[in-house]
């Protein structure tokens, strides 16, 4: 870690709890936070993980609305959801908590109330919409209309779903009130704001000449924001669920969400670490690195760093805040609202034992610099080709033979051949790559580094065949089988950050433990505990130490440990610095029974996950079409009764009717009008078969100029209703009437 650091806390996104978490804010936070914690408890660096639900704002009042339910019902039931989605991916926060805590609602009002008394706000009326039957001010989500940009129908305030464009309430056409449906007025209203504009210097500095070397996507959007001017921003709403306005004379006003939900970083701190929160926040000393998404991004650089600066006491910036872009699926964008997702709850339920799948799925499809695509083929071939035939298959292979050859135990390495050195040679380069770009939130590009080393072993073992040397030189395959192992454990420790579930199990199978951080949850501790060795599987955590220079030398001993494992009878216990290390698995240490590393996918599963999106992308083109159906064409020019007078339409009845050949859509029909049996050609196979046009009476219109249709003579034509969705009737009376009656 950088010098000047002593401690990482690292927070994630807080979900809005009005849904379950998908892919897209695995791939974009989740997963690479939790690869970066994993990587630095590791390392024996001290880190806190901090993470919550974020309950207040608009759509978890819709959802409530929707549900019939309250919001509080809404929050508990996404909260639960979401917090186990996460803890059944290994991503195991030091705290989860909930922006609907008595704490954080505390803190919240306690934070207004402090820049309120400094004077750190500006007050402004403004105009703002309001449902005069509902009685109550409109959030922008709450008013749909007519989209100006598209002509979409139930374009929200903000935003019109169907071509992307971003909207204001005013910009709607024909806008309602999502609540009551009447049509919203302009009421006065007035709220605090906070005055970016100060903060614009500031900001600059910090930011566009401080940190450079943020994320150029980061950074674009940082600089376009403070180039383009800043402005005070609203931070209270006219809403009846959050954190109420903390000021007399402000009722039916909560905190905006935006300025509530980053307060919740320091409130679940709080929680978590009552005595020593501000260690964390307060501290010069604390590396503070936000994961978010990039729609976060003024947030989190702009918003909540201006906050923090007018509340002044200490509070730290981030260091870092690499946002990434987003996932799509199958080529789509992803979108909650339509269903078009895989939901991380569901995945754990389908998927059984294969979080670690879509783990490394995720981040070596990472959308770290542009928006990537999910695809379950690619899902399957990553699965099957790399971690199964690569990874998998190396380190079965490296464990079955020594159980074949040597009972399971490690056997001695002889002399080593050039083939030896190379292989073991390109780790420690491995190595400082995968930690340049760890630590460089590279993390696509560090999995590509862990993989190579499990490469590299699947390379060793297939051309040294020890199967084969085993009828000759057993001393040799034991050297080879040796160098196998070391490099299976080097996968156990480096793969602990990406696949942490199969590190586990390849821990279990070579009988050693690692040293995988410290305890935040167990609560605060003062002092350090020294970890005993031979205590079994489990990872080893041990109480937190009180500050960074005990935490190092409790690394220190944790490494020590390792090498008392001696004859290897004991666990060994493994950490990040012996990455590399010849000698991590000692002659004669006993491995457990190989079992299975990654099973295959089938093409039954996928298919599974492929009809699923197929049935959703079919119900929306459905409901798509069911809601242009509603919308008429709009009337034509007006003509005189004596345009319409000049029309002759009359009943007839099909006589016979045939396609017209090599054509789709023409029927040739031949017709009793009253008046005459006559030919015509109609485009209506489309939606008649000959079979169904025989002997049903229709109109027509007679005095049709005739034309020839594909060398076949046509007078008149039958009278079609064209339904909004392009599907064609004819028309029929509502008795049978004789044939030629005039209409009209
Ligand atoms: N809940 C937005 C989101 O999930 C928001 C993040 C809050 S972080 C303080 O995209
Ligand atoms: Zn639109």
């Amino acid at each position: 870690m950088d010098k000047k650091f002593k401690r990482t806390l690292v927070t994630c996104a807080l979900p809005y709890a009005n849904g379950p978490v998908h892919i897209g804010h695995l791939a974009g936070v989740y997963v690479p936070a939790d690869i970066y914690v994993r990587y630095l408890r590791m390392r024996g660096e001290d880190v806190l993980y901090v993470c919550g639900s974020d309950e207040h704002g608009v759509p978890i009042t819709i959802k409530a609305r929707q549900q019939g339910c309250t919001p509080q019902d809404i929050v508990d039931q996404y909260h639960k959801i979401i917090k186990d989605s996460f803890s059944g991916l290994g991503i195991n926060f030091d705290i989860y908590g909930r922006t609907s805590s008595e704490v954080h609602g505390k803190n919240a009002s306690e934070f207004f109330r402090k820049l309120y008394d400094e004077g750190k706000f500006i007050t402004k009326e403004s105009e703002q919409y309001y449902d005069p039957e509902a009685k109550t001010f409109l959030a922008d989500r709450y008013i749909v209309g007519t989209c100006p940009k598209c002509g979409a129908e139930g374009a929200y305030g903000d935003q019109c779903e169907k071509c992307g464009s971003t909207l204001s309430p005013e910009e709607l056409i024909n806008p309602k009130s999502k609540l009551s449906g009447a049509e919203p007025v302009k009421k006065k209203t007035s709220h605090w704001y906070l005055p970016l504009d100060q903060y614009e210097k500031w900001l600059s500095e910090w930011i566009l000449d401080g940190h450079k070397e943020w994320r150029s996507n980061v950074y674009g959007q940082c600089k376009s924001w403070i180039d383009g001017g800043l402005q005070p921003r609203a931070v209270s709403r006219d809403l009846d669920w959050g954190v109420p306005v903390p000021v007399e004379g402000a009722e039916g006003k909560v905190l905006y969400v935006w300025f509530d939900a980053p307060i919740g970083y320091i409130s679940n701190t709080q929680e978590l670490l009552p005595q020593s929160w501000e260690k964390w926040w307060k501290s010069g000393d604390t590396k503070l690195v936000h994961f978010i998404g990039k729609d976060n991004i003024v947030f989190h650089c702009i918003v909540f760093p201006s906050m923090l600066k007018a509340y002044g006491d200490g509070y730290i910036l981030p260091d870092n805040v690499p946002a990434n872009e987003f996932l799509n699926l199958e080529g789509d964008k992803i979108s909650t609202s339509k269903n078009w997702a895989v939901w991380a709850h569901e995945y754990i339920k389908d998927f059984p034992g294969k979080e670690d799948v879509m783990r490394y799925v995720l981040t070596a499809n990472a959308p770290e610099t542009k928006d990537n695509d999910f695809s379950w083929k690619d899902f399957q071939a990553r699965n099957n080709s790399e971690l199964v035939a690569i990874f998998g298959n190396f380190v079965n292979r490296a464990i079955v033979l020594t159980h074949k050859y040597f009972a399971g135990k490690v056997p001695t390495c002889g002399e080593l051949q050039d083939i030896d050195r190379e292989a073991l040679g390109e780790i420690p380069a491995l190595r400082a790559s995968l930690e340049k770009n760890i630590e460089g939130y590279h993390f696509r590009e560090a999995l590509k580094d862990a993989m190579s080393i499990a490469r590299v072993g699947n390379k060793y073992i297939s051309d040294t065949e020890p199967w084969k040397v085993a009828k000759t030189d057993i001393e040799r395959t034991g050297t080879i089988l040796n160098v196998c192992l070391q490099i299976c454990a080097d996968l156990a420790i480096a793969f602990e950050p990406f696949t942490p579930f199969a590190a586990e199990r390849l821990r279990n199978m070579l009988g050693v433990s690692i040293f995988a951080g410290y305890d935040h949850r167990s609560g605060e501790q003062e002092t350090v505990n020294t970890y005993k060795s031979g205590e079994g599987l489990a990872i080893h955590t041990v109480p937190a130490p009180c500050d960074a220079s005990s935490a190092a030398s409790a690394c220190e001993a944790s490494s020590a440990i390792s090498t008392e494992s001696g004859a290897g009878t004991e666990k060994s216990l493994l950490n990040w610095s012996r990455l590399g290390d010849t000698d991590l698995l000692p002659a004669g240490h006993q491995l457990n029974q190989a079992e299975l590393l990654f099973a295959k996918i089938e093409d039954e599963a996928i298919n599974a996950q492929l009809a699923r999106l197929e049935a959703i992308k079919a119900e929306r083109e459905a409901a798509a079409k069911a809601e242009a159906a509603k919308t008429v064409t709009p009337q034509k020019e007006e003509c005189t009764f004596e345009d319409f007078q000049k029309m002759d339409i009359r009943t007839a009845t099909v006589l016979e009717a045939e396609r017209v050949p090599k054509t789709d859509k023409l029927l040739k029909l031949s017709i009793d009008t009253g008046i005459d049996k006559r030919t015509i050609v109609s485009g209506i196979a489309e939606f008649y078969t000959p079979e169904e046009m025989v002997g049903k009476q229709i109109c027509i219109l007679a005095n049709l100029a005739p034309r020839k249709i594909r060398g076949i003579e046509s007078k008149g034509m039958i009278l079609m209703a064209r339904q909004n969705d392009g599907k064609m009737r004819f028309i029929t009376p509502a008795e049978v009437l004789c044939n030629g009656a005039e209409i009209g």
